[in-house]
């Protein structure tokens, strides 16, 4: 497999599935400015929608949109637990997917397109804040170690993945104590670690 990447982005998510994973794979860089592959291929002729991720299954299939391709990998885990396969555990895992790409990873994204003004950058990060004290009580009022079940699996990576950006938009995360800890049991893993150092992210 193939993970069409750009560092820190969102397809930093599928990147730490795919080290979960047992599979040999290759990264290859997009720079999202210019659309273009490290090698200076027009990124638009792999993705027409000019996005990262985008996985290359075989040559030439390829797979987009990040709440697809994170329960496809995260179905190939040889230990079983990062996706129920079926029923209600793998809804709940879908249904997180689908709200931190449709409503957090939206309300992120504000801020890295057009340059805000004051008063857009307040509506943005006051949206942020609704969103995370929604994610944060979900957490607290669960008995669960991880969002859906007492195992790691895609939501939380990609829960991770989002909150990293408040640093680069200078959005103040202390006050999600239960993000903050969930984050923390994220970021000690070695697929987490070995995914931020490969990108460029960390040493
Ligand atoms: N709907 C897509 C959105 C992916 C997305 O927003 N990717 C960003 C990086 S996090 C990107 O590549 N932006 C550059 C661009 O749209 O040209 C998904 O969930 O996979």
């Amino acid at each position: 497999m193939k993970l069409y990447y750009s560092p820190g982005a969102c397809s930093l998510a599928s990147h730490i599935i795919l080290n979960e994973i047992n599979v040999d794979f290759d990264l290859v860089r997009v720079d999202l400015k210019t659309h273009k592959t490290e090698k200076g291929a027009d990124y638009y002729e792999i993705n027409p929608k000019g996005y990262v991720p985008a996985l290359e299954i075989n040559p030439g299939l390829i797979l987009t949109e990040n709440v697809a391709i994170l329960p496809f990998l995260a179905q190939h885990d040889p230990k079983q637990d990062l996706i129920p396969p079926s029923g209600l555990g793998r809804a709940k895992v879908l249904e997180w997917l689908g709200y931190l790409n449709s409503e957090l990873h939206d309300a992120y994204a504000v801020f890295f397109g057009a340059p805000l003004n004051d008063e857009a950058k307040a509506k943005g990060y006051a949206e942020i804040d609704r969103l995370l004290s929604y994610i944060d009580k979900a957490i607290s009022e669960s008995d669960n170690d991880y969002l859906v079940d007492d195992n790691f699996g895609p939501a939380d990576a990609y829960l991770f993945v989002l909150t990293n950006w408040s640093n680069l938009i200078h959005h103040d995360l202390t006050p999600y104590k239960n993000i903050i800890a969930l984050r923390n049991k994220v970021a000690a893993r070695q697929s987490v670690q070995i995914a931020m150092r490969d990108e460029g992210l960390i040493p």
